[in-house]
């Protein structure tokens, strides 16, 4: 089976966006609405247990606010103070503040040169997306993915595999062609139930998490001076993730 494409999960993947992007600009929204919710980086790392904004806020209330008396547009509340999030972290993103990860822009090059497909399946908010990508990869790089399959568009968010069934559909592929890209237990519990390969790249909030069913797990992507540790998975070929690699990963079992 030829490797043909590769699905990209953005938040903690493509950028270590959770604890000094999405973070600040949810506790900026709630102050901005007068409310006195608070998430400093421990509270942040339980809260991501739920993927999406307006999942994650209903799910804050419920387990760690019982003294909160929900008002009857509780919904509408939610959903009006994520809108004001989504326009605070959007700012932050278009001035540049949320780098890529290390080999991210390296290997999104090569991956181009080798003629493969690419994509992003992720349970963030489109604009979202589309902003970092444009800041933070360049001017015009939201092209090199064909489709951006984001936030809302499916009802389940990760661990659910919707989303990335979602993708491998507009891409017209089946899982088998492609490889797909992760930080966290519940985005490797989407891709696996999409029936995908993954390579996980960890971070500080993800370490931890089980990773079992993984293709390989890293660091991160590495660059040829700041070489990529390898937790369980193939030996690298050097000290970066490179498409022979991926290549490899694809074809394991
Ligand atoms: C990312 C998320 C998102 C972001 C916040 O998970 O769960 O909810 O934390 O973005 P994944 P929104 O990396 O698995 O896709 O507030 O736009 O939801
Ligand atoms: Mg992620």
């Amino acid at each position: 089976m030829t490797l043909r494409a590769l699905l990209f999960d953005v938040d903690g993947t493509l950028a270590d966006t959770e604890r000094d992007g999405h973070r600040p600009a949810f506790n900026q929204a709630f102050a901005d609405a007068g409310l006195d919710w608070q998430w400093d980086v421990d509270l942040y790392g339980k809260l991501l247990a739920v993927t999406g904004g307006k999942e994650r806020m209903k799910h804050y209330i419920e387990a760690f606010r019982p003294d909160y008396r929900r008002p009857d547009n509780f919904d509408e509340m939610v959903a009006k103070l994520h809108q004001a999030k989504t326009r605070i972290y959007a700012d932050l993103a278009a001035r540049g503040g949320i780098p890529m990860r290390p080999g991210v822009r390296r290997l999104l090059e090569e991956a181009r040169a080798a003629g493969l497909r690419l994509a992003i399946a992720t349970t963030t908010t489109p604009e979202n997306v589309t902003v970092l990508l444009e800041h933070s990869l360049g001017p015009g790089t939201q092209e090199w993915f064909e489709v951006i399959a984001a936030g809302d568009v499916v009802p389940a968010k990760k661990p659910a595999p919707d989303i990335y069934h979602y993708a491998l559909e507009a891409m017209g592929l089946a899982a088998a062609d492609c490889l797909a890209f992760e930080d966290s237990e519940n985005g490797l519990r989407a891709s696996l139930g999409a029936g995908l390969k993954t390579l996980v790249t960890v971070n500080d909030y993800t370490l931890d998490h089980d990773f079992s069913g993984a293709a390989a797990v890293l660091s991160d992507l590495g660059e040829p001076e700041a070489p990529a540790r390898r937790l369980t998975g193939p030996a690298l070929p050097g000290p970066c993730v490179d498409v022979a690699y991926l290549k490899t990963l694809h074809r394991s079992q």
